[in-house]
């Protein structure tokens, strides 16, 4: 990491902004800014808040009137995760970031582990932070949601053919030309799937994708806002993603033969 004559850049990467969706969040915003703050002194920070009723964008101003690296993107409402990665994506896209970040705001992924996602981005388009790789671990989850987390991995891992221990995490790195190449445009997917989605569109796409293990630790303050439909929506499409793939697979097959 450098600070080139007050240029903020994380070496041949240029400058990292580190998106942090929110959906009431108002416990946890202060803190997880403070955290990444002091752990990545060179990041930026943009918080994308779908208009939390509990104020968590309003908090979200007031550190951005406190310090020019901190910046809030206000979204009209709920509309799910991915809905709200999109927009960070873009805004720092248009805004010349060399690389973006996916964080939670909860707390769940630990910015003291974020300069070793960054480290091995310089040999990276795109690193995972991975709970079910050697040396990655969750902290205080309940047994269900670790159940849902490695079974959601090795039925994604399974239908997709794609060669990752952890696909639904949402602690990552991105080179900007990986989320220029990986068409983010036609991303439709809301909730956790969406992170199934952007990593087997980076694979397919020929980008270089690299696990790093993390320590997840489950939130202590506030709730989670899994819910049956969005696992009901990961299911439905990765389910129909691996049986379209496979049919196109066959057909090609026919086709050349
Ligand atoms: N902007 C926005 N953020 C969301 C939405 N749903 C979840 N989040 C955020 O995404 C992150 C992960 O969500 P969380 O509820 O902790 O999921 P869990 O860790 O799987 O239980 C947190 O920072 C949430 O505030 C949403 O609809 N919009
Ligand atoms: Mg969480």
């Amino acid at each position: 990491m450098s600070d080139d004559g007050g240029q903020r850049t994380f070496g041949p990467l240029g400058t990292v902004l580190v998106i942090i969706p929110t959906y009431n969040e108002a416990e946890n915003i202060k803190p997880i800014v403070e955290r990444v703050r002091t752990a990545v002194p060179e990041a930026d920070i943009l918080v994308a808040d779908d208009n939390s009723p509990d104020g968590t964008g309003k908090i979200a101003d007031e550190l951005a009137a406190e310090d020019k690296q901190v910046h809030v993107l206000h979204r009209k409402g709920k509309e799910g995760l991915g809905a709200a990665y999109l927009a960070g994506f873009r805004w720092g896209i248009e805004h010349d970031y060399g690389v973006l970040v996916e964080m939670d705001a909860d707390g769940s992924h630990q910015p003291e582990e974020l300069p070793r996602l960054l480290i091995a981005l310089r040999n990276a388009d795109l690193v995972l932070g991975s709970r079910w790789v050697p040396g990655g671990r969750v902290v205080n989850w309940p047994k269900h949601r670790e159940f849902l987390s490695r079974g959601g991995s090795t039925y994604s891992r399974l239908l997709l053919d794609v060669p990752v221990r952890d696909v639904t995490g949402g602690f990552r790195a991105f080179r900007r030309e990986t989320l220029e190449g990986l068409g983010m445009d036609a991303v439709a997917s809301q909730g956790y799937c969406f992170q199934v989605d952007l990593a087997w569109r980076a694979i397919k796409a020929g980008f270089t994708v690299v696990e790093v293990p993390i320590t997840f630790v489950e939130r202590e303050r506030g709730d989670s806002k899994m819910s049956r439909d969005i696992v009901a929506e990961a299911l439905w499409r990765v389910t129909s993603w691996g049986v379209s793939s496979r049919v196109n697979k066959v057909l090609g097959r026919e086709q050349s033969s």
